[in-house]
């Protein structure tokens, strides 16, 4: 019988350990999978952060390095320039990339650095207990705003792809969603264009990845797909933010 879908070689054999409806383990399976079909494997190293992302490390079959809060794309930079031929990618959560390593985002899209970030962003610090996070939507509850984010004292949400889509050396930026079967397809070619811009050695590529929390969101799976679609679409920017003429004739 013919075998049509099996795990991806790109992934280890632990299984995920992520809360039901979590869709770190769906953007994690979309990246091992694009490792596989461009036979880049044994050539990539992956950066994790601190959080449920930081878990990455375990469940890629390529090398990964561990990095401190907020320092993956600092570290993925070191290595990229010290071995430039191998392919580096950093995994990070939006409270790892979007607040403490903000800076790093935004200098390594000015400086044009050629590695592939992937952000997730559910809107919270999710492993620490679900703190407000840079991303967390105006009104939203978290266990650090409890009346809801309120941007007279706390800003509005920071939309990362859309500042680092402004910086010369970024040239490939998408704003993408797990939710729906079409949306992961989109989120697949986004990720795999992602690594093909580095493969050409072309500059700073940036995907960022709506994901849920049903844990700290405090909502089932089911409806946390919902409440994705329902709230974070619409403050985000979604689509691809930017896309160079380099980048097009891929
Ligand atoms: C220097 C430092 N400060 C704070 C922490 C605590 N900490 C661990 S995970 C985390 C936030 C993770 O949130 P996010 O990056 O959004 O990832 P998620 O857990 O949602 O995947 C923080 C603040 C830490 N590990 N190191
Ligand atoms: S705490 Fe949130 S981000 Fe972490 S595994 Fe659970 S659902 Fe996913």
């Amino acid at each position: 019988m013919e075998k049509i879908f099996g795990r991806s070689k790109g992934l280890t054999d632990v299984p995920f350990s992520f809360c039901p409806g979590c869709t770190h383990g769906t953007i994690m399976r979309l990246i091992a999978e694009v490792l596989e079909e461009l036979e880049i494997i044994d050539n990539t190293i992956g950066v994790s952060p601190v959080g449920c992302a930081g878990f990455s490390q375990d469940f890629f079959s390529c090398d990964f390095v561990g990095a401190a809060h907020g320092r993956a794309q600092a570290v993925g930079i070191g290595i990229k320039r010290a071995l430039p031929d191998r392919m580096i990618f950093t995994y990070q959560g939006d409270g790892d990339i979007a607040a403490i390593g903000t800076q790093h985002a935004i200098h390594a899209a000015a400086r044009g650095e050629k590695i592939t970030s992937i952000m997730v962003n559910n809107a919270i610090f999710g492993m620490t207990g679900g703190q407000m996070a840079p991303t967390t939507l105006e009104g939203m509850k978290t266990t650090t705003s409890p009346y809801g984010r309120d941007i007279e004292t706390t800003g509005f949400p920071i939309d990362l792809p859309r500042l680092v889509a402004n910086l010369p050396g970024a040239v490939y930026v998408a704003a993408v969603s797990v939710d729906s079967p079409k949306n992961i397809n989109q989120a697949k070619k986004a990720i795999k264009k992602a690594f093909q811009v580095q493969m050409a050695g072309l500059g700073f590529a940036f995907v960022s990845v709506l994901s849920t929390c049903p844990t700290n969101w405090g909502i089932s799976p089911v409806d946390s797909l919902q409440w994705l679609r329902e709230n974070m679409m619409p403050v985000y920017q979604m689509g691809e933010l930017k896309v160079t003429e380099e980048v097009k004739s891929l």
